[in-house]
């Protein structure tokens, strides 16, 4: 399967995904191509709906302590509900749908989630940290919502300004 990275501006990012209901080949297949993407372009977290897929499923893995992104500490997580969160803490994050720009963003700093694995059983996760704010993006992913949008008026305005650019200068090379 072959997928390319939904990049802002565009409309797809916007949609807000449904509810995965069918845990098969297909859903296997898109999880299974997703994980090569994320990894070959640096990334620790994939939403379904940045490959285009509007679909209540994302995927993370956190670099180790070494950087590594070890296979088995790849997490599927599918249909999540924050259930608790607590604290707040402040992260310079990134996406691959916005490249480029990374920005300061207030999430919180704990949370936990209930969540469907790739086969449909119910799973828990309690988490804090890197993970805790890596999911609360990729959960904004699925109601449609980027990370620039949580910006302050006058630093969205400066980032449409340079992502303009930033895209202009790409067409022409
Ligand atoms: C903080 C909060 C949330 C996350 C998870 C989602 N973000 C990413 O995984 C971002 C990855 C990213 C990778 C880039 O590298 C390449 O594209 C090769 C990147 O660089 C450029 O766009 C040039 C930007 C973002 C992470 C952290
Ligand atoms: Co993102």
């Amino acid at each position: 399967m072959k997928l390319t990275i939904v990049e802002y501006p565009d409309k797809r990012l916007r949609q807000v995904s449904k509810e995965v209901t069918a845990f098969d080949k297909d859903l296997h297949d898109l999880l299974d191509a997703m994980n090569p993407m994320m990894i070959n372009t640096n990334g620790i977290g994939l939403a379904a709906i940045q490959v285009g897929y509007a679909i209540r499923a994302l995927i993370l893995n956190i670099p180790d302590e070494d950087g590594e992104q070890p296979p088995e500490n790849l997490l599927e997580i599918i249909n999540p509900i924050i259930t608790d969160k607590s604290g707040e803490s402040l992260y310079q994050e990134g996406c691959l749908s916005v490249p480029k720009f990374y920005e300061d963003i207030k999430r919180y700093e704990k949370i936990s989630i209930n969540y469907q694995d790739r086969d449909g059983n119910t799973m828990q996760l309690d988490a804090e940290g890197l993970l805790a704010i890596a999911i609360q993006h990729e959960m904004d992913h699925l109601e449609g919502i980027l990370f620039i949008d949580k910006l302050s008026y006058a630093k969205r305005k400066k980032f449409e300004k340079e992502y303009k650019k930033m895209l202009k200068e790409r067409k022409k090379s």
